[in-house]
């Protein structure tokens, strides 16, 4: 069975010191560095928060976030303890249209134009570990429609972090109840 790990957000705005800085996010930095160097093997796809600085999800728009992951911004790279694992083609960019809120990983494309659901497909996947930030939004949407797309899917705990630490606990559950395994 072909296996591939997809890592959401581990970018500078949802870690520590970041706009939109999450819990446990530097640990989950370290443990999904650590997953990889487990895995040499495993290909590694990227999802990136990418937004306009006049995105709709921003408070100055009526939405619900301070400025985060603005294109060209330190906020919006990937932490540095991953960008040896970071290829172009396996980066996946969402919440580009400043019009469009976009938690799921589903919704990027990388350079080439190409979808998440295309380039798993192409690697002749069938089983995704998933790890990042948050769990409770772009984790859950991206593990959500991998498991709707067919994948087996498992979520990393280890490799998580979190907007609101109860709100973590209760997804965890609730992903565990469609069908995703956590582990
Ligand atoms: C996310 C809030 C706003 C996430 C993205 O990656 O979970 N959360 N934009
Ligand atoms: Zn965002």
């Amino acid at each position: 069975m072909e296996k591939a790990i997809v890592v959401v957000d581990e970018i500078y705005d949802f870690i520590t010191g970041g706009s939109l800085e999450c819990g446990h996010s530097e640990e989950a930095v370290a443990a999904t560095k650590a997953l990889i160097e487990k895995n040499p093997a495993l290909p590694v796809l990227f999802i990136c928060d990418h937004h306009p600085a006049n995105h709709c999800s921003f408070a100055a728009q009526g939405g619900p976030w301070p400025p985060h992951c603005v294109a060209g911004t330190h906020g919006a790279e990937i932490h540095k303890d991953l960008l040896p694992f970071v290829s172009e083609e396996l980066t996946f960019y969402k919440g580009c249209d400043p019009e469009q809120e976009q938690y799921s990983g589903f919704d990027g494309k990388n350079e080439a134009g190409q979808s998440l659901a295309e380039v798993l497909n192409l690697l002749g996947t069938e089983v995704v570990y998933v790890t990042g930030i948050a769990t409770e939004y772009c984790v859950k949407n991206t593990a959500e429609d991998l498991l709707k797309a067919g994948f087996k899917v498992t979520v990393i705990e280890d490799c998580l972090g979190w907007v609101d630490a109860e709100g973590h606990k209760k997804t965890l559950p609730d992903l565990k109840s469609e069908g995703i395994r956590i582990q």
